[in-house]
């Protein structure tokens, strides 16, 4: 995240002080996720974990269960993860080492590279990229994958500006980098298993160079198990097609979940890509300041916003920033729809995904 960003949250959290508790578990009534039950006490505001930019967090299957754990990384860069057994992220181990503590600067991902189905680590620092097999007993150490994609290997230096992500785009289960380079190139460098070959150029795009503004993510939403590039642009949310080879022109899905239309920072209302249905097609989870709404992708575009859960969020538990409360993602009891994981201030929250049940109605 930008600084800006964290002395807007600091400011937040200055102003408004006690009541501003990521720390419910709400009784509510919930259209698509379960209410929110504390899976974990560890990583949190409470215990030291002041910020996301300072100490990242993140989630992915470490052990390849199909579970998604739960990694952070502390105040000295160590690293700790909890696993997921379904309810609880429990049997929690030291990870690795000596990881980047600032987020922006030197980013960090979640996933497969060498196609084992553990999700590794990958850092990318001043001068390489290092990946954390999680093959071995822990804690993990690093090999260096590709020097491209770095404050010294080209001018790489901050993740709103120039964010990299490493996603799967050619479907063959290894995580590829994707960067978006200052000149609007989209470099794509493809896992070999052991290293990330030189980066060709998929497209040519500017996203908007802010991903506080325009957030961008990649994620597989039309179910040919290869990863595209979503962006949220100032009038709607545009999908660029992964066909193996480069990403095809962006085309708008939804005309909703963009500053136009009120959405109009990542810190207050994030939005993120994940299949909260099952149906392998990635959909939006929005959190907007009063609940959290999902359009489902049907492959073509992303539908009407559904209520999703009325936690999670600046208006309801307390949620007030994504830099001091971090919210992901993904399946952490291995029914195949994504979950939502928020850190809160004294645990981190789970609440489940039930599906798409046929009798709730879309509303935006
Ligand atoms: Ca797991
Ligand atoms: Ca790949
Ligand atoms: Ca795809
Ligand atoms: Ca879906």
């Amino acid at each position: 995240m930008h600084k800006s960003i964290l002395l807007v949250s600091l400011l937040i959290l200055g102003v408004i002080g006690e009541h501003l508790k990521a720390v419910n578990s709400l009784e509510q009534t919930s259209d698509i996720f379960t209410p929110a039950k504390a899976w974990n006490n560890g990583f949190n505001y409470d215990q030291g974990y002041a910020n996301f930019n300072g100490f990242p967090r993140g989630v992915g299957d470490l052990n390849g269960d199909g579970k998604a754990d739960i990694l952070a990384i502390g105040s000295t860069g160590g690293s700790n993860t909890c696993i997921s057994d379904g309810s609880r992220f429990t049997n929690c181990y030291h990870y690795a080492n000596n990881l980047p503590t600032n987020f922006d600067k030197y980013p960090l991902a979640i996933c497969d590279v060498d196609g084992d189905r553990r999700e590794d680590l990958i850092s990318f620092t001043s001068n390489e990229v290092r990946v954390y097999l999680t093959n071995g007993v822990p804690p993990y150490t690093y090999t260096v994958w590709t020097t491209e994609f770095t404050e010294n290997g080209g001018q790489w230096d901050s993740f709103n500006v120039v964010p990299r992500m490493v996603k799967d785009v050619n479907g063959d289960g290894k995580g590829d980098i994707i960067g978006i380079s200052s000149s609007n190139n989209v470099r794509v460098a493809l896992s070999t298993g052991t290293g990330f070959a030189p980066s060709t150029i998929w497209l040519n795009y500017n996203y908007g160079k802010n991903f506080n503004l325009y957030p961008i993510f990649c994620a597989d939403v039309n179910g040919d198990k290869k990863a595209d590039l979503v962006s949220f642009l100032a009038n709607g949310v545009y999908v660029s097609l992964s066909t193996g080879t480069n990403f095809t022109t962006p085309t708008l899905w939804n005309t909703g979940y963009s500053v136009d239309s009120t959405w109009d920072n990542f810190n207050g209302v994030p939005r993120m890509l994940a299949d909260v249905d099952g149906d392998g097609k990635a959909d939006i989870i929005g959190f907007a300041s009063s609940r959290v709404i999902v359009s489902f992708s049907d492959g073509n575009s992303f539908g009407p916003g559904y209520q999703g859960i009325y936690n999670f969020v600046m208006e309801h538990g307390g949620w007030s920033s994504y830099s001091v409360y971090p919210r992901f993602t993904a399946d952490v009891n291995g029914d195949k729809m994504a979950d939502i994981i928020g850190y809160g201030y004294q645990s981190t929250f789970v609440s489940l995904s039930q599906g798409r049940p046929s009798n709730i109605t879309a509303r935006s």
